[in-house]
C-alpha cells in the first residue's frame, strides 16, 4: 500500500521539477527572511536568481548544528513568531539543544510524512500503535502520534518510561504495532520475559524503530524474538523529526526519502565536496517546503549513502542506506575509525554474545584502549569459565580481523549494562577524564 500513491511514485523527471521550483522559493524566502542565510549568500556572492537547476545546489552554504546554536533560540526562523505553532528541541545528545518552530502547515506536513511511513512500513487504518517515543520536546512522541492520527489508526500514546507497565499495556490493549528505539524494544522484551508474557503470542506484529543506529544483525534479532517485522524509519528534529525517511516493507533496504520535501546529497565531510550515488558520506539535507525553520544544505553528520535504483514497491524516490553511525560516534582508535554499529554487527553474529553492549574508551598514557563490555546470553551464564574465555577471545578475534583493531572484550554479567528508555548510550569515552 501506497499512502499517497501521486507524490510517492512521481517520475524523477516530474520529481526533479518540482524539487527545482521548491528549491528557488526556499532560496527566495531565507534570502529575504533571514539575516543569517542573507549574509550567507552574500558571502558566497550568490543572490537566490543565481539558482537555475538542482546542479546549483552545491553553490549554496552548508548549515551547520553550530549554526543553530550560534542563533539559539529563534534567529533562524523564517516566519514571523505568531505563524510559529510548536516549538521542539533536539535531544541534545552532542551538545547544547537546538531549538525548532513549526507553522500549521509544517505540522500537516509532518504528520503526512509520518503517514506515508507508517504506510510504506505496512501499516494502516486498522491498526493499534502503541507509541513508546518520548512525548515532550524530543520530536519523536508527538511526530509519531499525530502521524498514527492522520494515518486513521489508533494511537496508543504511552510515552518512555515505566516498562513493566508498557509491557501490561502491549498485552491487554493488544496493539499490533509499536514504535520506540530499536534498543528499547528488547528492553520491553525482556520486561516481559519476566513477567511471563512472550511477545510471539501476542497480536504484535510490526515494529517502527528508530533514532539510534542500529544494524541488519539487530533487527533480525528483534524480529526473531519478538515475532515481529522491523522496519527502520529516520528522521532528525533539525529537518522535521521523524519520517524523514522510511524504509519499505517490500524491499526492507534502504529508507525513502520523502524527496518531494526533503533534498538530499552526500558529501565528503572532510572536503565538503558532492559525492556520486552509491559513495559513503555524510548525509545533507535541504528542505523543500518547511516554512518555520527552513535549512539548506543541513549537514547531519549521518553517515549514509543514496540508492537512485528503482525500487520493487514502487516509490520512485531515493533510498537512503541505513545510518552507520554519526561522525561525531565514529572513533578513532590508534588510528583505525571504527563505528559502534561494525562492533555491534560483530556481536549479533557470534553465538553467546548478547545485544547489550557498551564500549568504553580509555587512555592509558598516549595509548587509546577500546573495551568492549557486552553481556553473556542467559544460558552461557553458568557455563564454564573458559568457554567464556573462549567467548571473549573469539569477539576479540573478530574485531580484530574485521576492523583492524586490538579491543580489549569483557564479558559482563546479564541484565548488568544499563538500559534506556530512549537513545542507548554505546559509547563511554573516558579518555578526557
Ligand atoms: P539529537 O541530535 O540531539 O539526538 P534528534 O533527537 O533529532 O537529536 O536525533 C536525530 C538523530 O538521531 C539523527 O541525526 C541520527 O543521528 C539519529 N537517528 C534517527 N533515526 C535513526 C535511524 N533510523 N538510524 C540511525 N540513526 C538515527
Ligand atoms: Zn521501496
Ligand atoms: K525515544
Amino acid at each position: 500500500m501506497i499512502y499517497d500513491v501521486d507524490r510517492e511514485t512521481l517520475p524523477r523527471e516530474e520529481l526533479e521539477a518540482l524539487q527545482v521550483r521548491r528549491l528557488k522559493n526556499l532560496c527566495e524566502r531565507v534570502y529575504a527572511n533571514v539575516p543569517h542565510y542573507r549574509r550567507k549568500f552574500d558571502e558566497a556572492g550568490i543572490t537566490p536568481a543565481d539558482i537555475k537547476s538542482l546542479s546549483d545546489l552545491k553553490y549554496l552554504p552548508f548549515t551547520e548544528k553550530q549554526d543553530l546554536r550560534n542563533n539559539y533560540p529563534y534567529g533562524l526562523f523564517a516566519v514571523p513568531k505568531e505563524h510559529i505553532v510548536r516549538l521542539h528541541a533536539s535531544s541534545g545528545t552532542t551538545g547544547k539543544a537546538t531549538v525548532v518552530g513549526y507553522t500549521a502547515r509544517d505540522l500537516n506536513n509532518w504528520a503526512e510524512m509520518m503517514a506515508r511511513s507508517f504506510t510504506a512500513g505496512g501499516l494502516s487504518s486498522r491498526d493499534l500503535i502503541h507509541n513508546a517515543y518520548g512525548y515532550g520536546l524530543f520530536t519523536g512522541g508527538l511526530g509519531a502520534h499525530y502521524g498514527a492520527e492522520k494515518l486513521g489508526a489508533t494511537v496508543i500514546p504511552v510515552s518512555g518510561g515505566n516498562t513493566k507497565r508498557q509491557v501490561v499495556l502491549l498485552r491487554d490493549f493488544g496493539a499490533t504495532a509499536i514504535c520506540c528505539t530499536p534498543s528499547y524494544s528488547l528492553y520491553l522484551y525482556e520486561a516481559a520475559l519476566e513477567a511471563g508474557i512472550d511477545m510471539r503470542e501476542l497480536p504484535l506484529r510490526i515494529g517502527i524503530f528508530g533514532a539510534e543506529p542500529w544494524t541488519d544483525e539487530m533487527r533480525h534479532d528483534i524480529e526473531q524474538k519478538m515475532g515481529i517485522s522491523a522496519v527502520n524509519i529516520y528522521g532528525l528534529s533539525e529537518i522535521m523529526g521523524p519520517g524523514v525517511s522510511m524504509e519499505c516493507e517490500d524491499a526492507k533496504d534502504g529508507m525513502h526519502i520523502w524527496e518531494d520535501h526533503f533534498l538530499p546529497e552526500i558529501i565528503d565531510p572532510v572536503t565538503g565536496e558532492q559525492l556520486p550515488a552509491g559513495q559513503q558520506g555524510e548525509l545533507v539535507i535541504t528542505t523543500l517546503t518547511k516554512e518555520g525553520i527552513p535549512l539548506i544544505r543541513y549537514r547531519t553528520r549521518d553517515i549514509s549513502m543514496l540508492n537512485y535504483t528503482p525500487c520493487c514497491c514502487g516509490r520512485t524516490h531515493v533510498r537512503m542506506k541505513r545510518v552507520m553511525g554519526r561522525s561525531d560516534d565514529m572513533l578513532i582508535i590508534r588510528g583505525v575509525n571504527v563505528f559502534p554499529s561494525q562492533i555491534e554487527s560483530i556481536l549479533l553474529e557470534t553465538e553467546g554474545a548478547s545485544p547489550h553492549y557498551q564500549i568504553v574508551v580509555k587512555r592509558d598514557g598516549n595509548l587509546d584502549i577500546m573495551e568492549v563490555h557486552v553481556e553473556v546470553s542467559e544460558n552461557l551464564f553458568s557455563d564454564e569459565i573458559k568457554n567464556l574465555q573462549r567467548l571473549e577471545s573469539r569477539i576479540q578475534k573478530t574485531i580484530k580481523e574485521f576492523l583492524g583493531v586490538t579491543a580489549r572484550v569483557r564479558l559482563v554479567d546479564p541484565r548488568s549494562i544499563q538500559r534506556s528508555e530512549g537513545k542507548a548510550k554505546r559509547v563511554l569515552d573516558l579518555r578526557n577524564e
